[in-house]
């Protein structure tokens, strides 16, 4: 046989590309690769779901029951579901937080705990879920640090410059599974046909240009006044222009892929979120690792969202990420303002 038939050799698979980065790891097991693996398995899952949501009642069912005489849940319960119980069984994973659980999701008994940590968003952007917008996946991993078995919440509260690895999926017009194991960025598309992220976008850097701006505008009358004047400020940057579609993972990917920055400060809109709407552990954490492995850069307002130590797992923070230059632009005018 021809070994160079056809094009299929020069195609990457998320499996074949995750199994050449274990090669630079020679005292590697597998535990960690195959764990992204299982991500990638729990991100066609949750496609599926997404794809088919808004059917379930509409094809036989009466009220929340389906076809099937099951309750229609919930796609971000749902989602929820498929991350902890794919990765439940599998050994790889100690403990596990998600944003949808007030409490850390342990590991049932029967099951094997592994030396990793898993924390993730299921499906961020819930206010879209119902308007056919984009949503997303996101997920962070931690090396277990305590030495109980089933892991604690102290391997929870570490700072995000800790992770090992950190990535999202994004449910658009295409499905992208986007993730960064600290060697740089890499985003696979999948392909419908044969249910494969294949590698589409290899290690993505944000360029250097500020095309876009991302924020929720109708806040800024509850922003503090300095970064109520960037917004007019920024305004006036040549070739800038303003997109918002109110899920993270979307913004973000944009932004990744163009060049821009995204804000969501804290405001006094709100007396329950006065230090911002958006999760340290979940979304912000994961998101700043991928910015600044891309060449961008993450801030909270004070610093590196990446230094931050988590005093709660479901902390919220302020979030400036994207554009290097731009973010400490912003962190500089914060810095200068705030009250000493
Ligand atoms: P969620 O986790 O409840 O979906 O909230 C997080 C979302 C982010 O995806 C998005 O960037 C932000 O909230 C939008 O908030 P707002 O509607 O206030 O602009
Ligand atoms: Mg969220």
């Amino acid at each position: 046989m021809n070994q160079n038939s056809g094009s299929s050799h020069k195609v990457m698979t998320i499996e074949r590309h995750l199994i050449e980065q274990q090669r630079h790891y020679p005292e590697a097991t597998g535990e960690f690769t195959n764990l992204l693996y299982d991500l990638a398995l729990a991100a066609k899952v949750i496609t599926r779901e997404v794809r088919r949501a808004g059917l379930g009642n509409i094809i036989g069912a009466t009220g929340s029951i389906n076809v099937q005489g099951e309750e229609v849940k919930k796609l971000d319960e749902l989602a929820n579901g498929v991350m902890f119980h794919l990765n439940a069984f599998t050994g790889r994973v100690a403990v596990m937080a998600s944003e949808e659980e007030e409490d850390l999701l342990q590991i049932p008994d029967e099951f094997h705990k592994g030396n990793y940590v898993l924390i993730f968003d299921p499906l961020d952007g819930s206010s879209n879920i119902d308007v056919n917008v984009s949503v997303g996946t996101i997920f962070s991993i931690h090396r277990k640090i305590s030495k109980i078995q089933k892991g604690s919440i102290h391997d929870c509260l570490q700072p995000g410059y800790k992770q090992v690895a950190a990535g999202y999926v994004l449910y658009g017009s295409s499905t992208m599974f986007v993730y960064t194991a600290g060697n740089g960025v890499h985003g696979f598309t999948l392909e419908p046909s044969i249910g494969e992220f294949l590698l589409s976008h290899p290690d993505i850097k944000i360029p250097s240009r500020l095309k876009y701006y991302s924020t929720n505008e109708a806040n800024t009358p509850y922003w503090d006044p300095q970064l109520s004047q960037y917004l007019v400020d920024i305004k006036q940057y040549q070739g800038i222009s303003s997109r918002y579609i109110g899920s993270l993972v979307a913004d973000f990917h944009r932004n990744l892929l163009e060049g821009g920055v995204y804000l969501y400060p804290r405001d006094n809109k709100d007396p329950t979120k006065t230090e911002g709407k958006l999760r340290l552990l979940y979304e912000a954490a994961p998101l700043a690792l991928i910015a600044r492995e891309a060449g961008g850069y993450a801030s909270d307002g004070e610093g590196d969202i990446l230094e931050l130590i988590p005093q709660a797992i479901h902390q919220r923070t302020p979030l400036f990420i994207g554009n290097y230059d731009e973010v400490k632009k912003i962190e500089s005018l914060c810095k200068a303002t705030a009250p000493k």
